[in-house]
């Protein structure tokens, strides 16, 4: 470990509790914190691994409001699944705490005081967004529209999920409360700013100037928030769920989820280790690190540590490997869609399958760029990788020295140099593997990791034992005795990966415990000890397991396009006065064209009988824009003007949706003039 630190304290992004956690967390976040925190151990640091569920939040009370039960209710059914779910996969937390705790009540309920009395905050009145009917302010996810950066129309008042941008409830175009449907109006209300431009000089020499060797991901996230310059933060909500604003005469408002889910590390490191706590908080000998998914890269290197440099006493992160966004079959994985691998699932369906996930979930993390999970890259990694390499591997060694020696270790005659130079492969392999967790490249590392099992392999089929017994019987015991101290030696390389693989093998060799240090080591198990025969490490995924699975991501496809044409997607009936409000009318194309920088949006220019007008459209996927010039399309003509990617649509253009979810134009009939009224 670097010489400045003496310990780590590792935290690891806590789930919201509105849901169980995917695959998509597991490999942004807690496979790859869990292979640090466990590796880390193995090298006999001082280590402490925080978990636990963010509980605040208004995707909770909304989930709670849908249910028609207490956001309580929700937080606790959610909480026990992730926990025990975490707890299966081999997760290895010291701790899985709760934001609804005591301890996290007082310990966020003080943070926020303390950084009053210091006048850290700023009290500002402006107007939000308000639901009349509801008699409720419409804070972050409570409120949906149009993104003002990328068109994006399911945008929330807190962020847009399609182009990552940060956003303000009223930053959104053609805002609509959540809750009702209705468009919001504007009220005043007053709330506590954390003033992060105060800290925007210190966070740039922190970040831009001293933390030049962060993943260039987040690196690149940091820098163009801090160039484009940072405003004050509102750090309370109008809300009835989470942790009441603790000063006088803030009845009715609660500290903004986002000021209190991180403080949450701290609550349960104080759950975890009491009176202590400081020392993995405060003490400069301390190095904190933050796993989390690249959506939550603003808050972790700009808010919250604006919050710590506001109080003054505590560390500052030494890094936030953040990685991208796993996807699964193609498709971006989405909660409301259920297009997922939910944990708690894969555990049920496909049990003792543990460490397959790991590894596979590791093979292809989505560590610089976002990448795919498919059933059938699952089933070839584990086929053709852990069962034909790793476990055929120690499966041979074991079989081999059951057959000859009734189980027992043979010694170990002279070395040849061929025994030498496998020796010194692996030695290589340990060392750039090591270099790899050092540097949280664990995609990297897990192929160091699985090249020590091919070295293995390559040094059986090179020697063949099988051959030799007959004519060179002490040639044989010492290539099976430096095979069995291969095999346990990948038991302490594969540990952080695959720990349950790991301990059956360290079962199965009687060693003792493991410790980083006997990767390389070829003096781990003393000739004479008897070795038991050990189960099958790994076994292979039959087309059947994945067919299956596949299948129930079909049918999960399926009901999402049948869900467009079933009863509760018809809206409410329509007075003929509300209908006589639309403009509507026909237009002819006479350009076409893709819009720079967005995916999604063709320009139109449009004859419609008035002089022209610009239209922006979402269709850019299914269509060439010259397919277009020259149509006949239907559009709004008095639909509010609207900027997007900056350039001004006036109108709509009318398409419709297949059930695959694909658009096509709405084109008239015959031969009508461009202007003429649709009604
Ligand atoms: N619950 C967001 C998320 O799950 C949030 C993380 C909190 S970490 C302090 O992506
Ligand atoms: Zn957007």
């Amino acid at each position: 470990m670097d010489k400045r630190f003496k310990r780590t304290l590792i935290t690891s992004a806590l789930p919201y509790a509105n849901g169980p956690v995917h695959i998509g967390h597991l490999a942004g976040v807690y496979v790859p914190a869990d292979i640090y925190a466990r590796y880390l151990r193995l090298k006999g640091e001082e280590v402490l691994f925080i978990g636990g569920s963010d509980e605040h939040g208004v995707p909770i009370t909304i989930k709670a409001k849908a249910e028609g039960v207490t956001p309580q209710d929700i937080v606790d059914r959610y909480h026990n699944i992730i926990k025990a779910s975490f707890e299966k996969l081999g997760i290895s937390f010291d701790v899985y705490g709760r934001t609804t705790s005591a301890t996290h009540r007082r310990v966020a309920s003080d943070f926020f005081k303390r950084l009053y009395d210091k006048g850290e905050f700023i009290e500002k009145t402006s107007e939000q967004l308000y639901d009349e009917e509801a008699k409720q302010f419409l804070a972050d996810r409570y409120v949906t529209g149009t993104c003002p950066h990328c068109g994006n129309e399911g945008a929330y008042g807190d962020q847009c999920e399609k182009c990552g941008t940060s956003l303000n409830a009223t930053d959104l175009i053609n805002p609509r409360s959540a809750i009702t449907g209705n468009v919001p109006v504007l009220k005043e209300t007053s709330h506590w700013y954390l003033p992060l431009d105060k800290w925007e000089p210190a966070l740039r020499e922190w970040i831009l100037e001293g933390h030049k060797e962060w993943k260039s991901n987040v690196y690149g996230q940091c820098k163009s928030w801090l160039d484009m310059g940072l405003q004050p933060r509102a750090v309370s909500r109008d809300l009835d769920w989470g942790i009441p604003v603790p000063v006088e005469g803030a009845e009715g408002k609660v500290l903004y989820v986002w000021f209190d889910a991180p403080i949450g590390y701290i609550s349960n490191t104080i759950d975890c280790v009491g009176d202590d706590w400081e020392r993995w908080w405060k003490d400069p000998e301390t190095k904190m690190i933050h796993f989390i998914g690249k959506d939550n890269i603003v808050f972790h290197c700009i808010v919250f540590p604006s919050m710590l440099m506001a109080d003054g006493t505590y560390n500052l992160p030494e890094n936030v490997p953040a990685n991208e966004f796993l996807n699964l079959e193609d498709d971006k994985i989405s909660t409301s869609r259920n297009w997922a691998v939910w944990l708690h699932e894969y555990l049920e369906e496909l049990p003792e399958r543990q460490d397959e996930l790991r590894y596979v979930l590791t093979a292809n993390a989505p560590e610089t760029k976002d990448n795919n999970f498919t059933w059938r890259d699952f089933q070839s990694r584990v086929n053709s990788e852990l069962v034909a390499v790793y476990g055929n591997f120690v499966n041979r060694a074991v079989v081999l020295v059951n057959k000859y020696y009734g189980g027992e270790v043979p010694s170990r005659g002279v070395l040849t140099a061929e025994d030498e130079s496998m020796m010194a492969e692996v030695r290589e392999s340990v060392t750039r593997l090591s270099e790899c967790l050092d540097n949280y490249k664990f995609r990297e590392g897990l192929k160091e990791a699985m090249n020590v099992a091919r070295i293995g392999n390559k040094y059986l089929a090179d020697s063949e034992p099988w051959k030799l017994y007959k004519t060179d019987p002490e040639r044989v015991k010492t290539i099976l005795n430096l095979a069995i101290q291969l095999c346990a030696q990948l038991s302490v390389v594969f540990e952080p990966f695959t720990p349950f693989s790991s301990a059956k093998i360290a079962e199965a060799l009687g060693l003792p415990e493991m410790k980083w240090s006997m990767a390389g080591d070829f003096d781990l198990v003393p000739a004479g000890r008897h070795i038991a025969q050990l189960p099958l490490l790994f076994e292979k995924i039959e087309d059947s397991v994945v067919e299956a699975q596949v299948q129930k991501l079909l049918d999960t496809k399926k009901a999402n396009e049948l869900k467009a044409w079933q009863p509760e997607s018809v809206k409410a009936d329509v007075a003929f006065d509300e209908f006589e409000k639309m403009d509507i009318r026909i237009g002819r194309v006479t350009d076409c064209k893709k819009v720079k920088k967005s995916k999604k949006l063709l320009q139109f220019s449009i004859d419609d009988g008035m002089g022209g007008r610009t239209i922006l459209s979402g269709i850019a996927a299914y269509y060439e824009p010259e397919e277009l010039i020259g149509k006949n399309i239907c559009f709004v003509a008095n639909f509010a003007p609207r900027v997007m990617m900056g350039i001004e649509s006036q109108g709509m253009i009318l398409s419709a949706v297949n059930p695959d979810g694909s658009l096509r134009v709405i084109t008239p009939e015959g031969d009508l003039t461009p202007g003429s009224i649709i009604g």
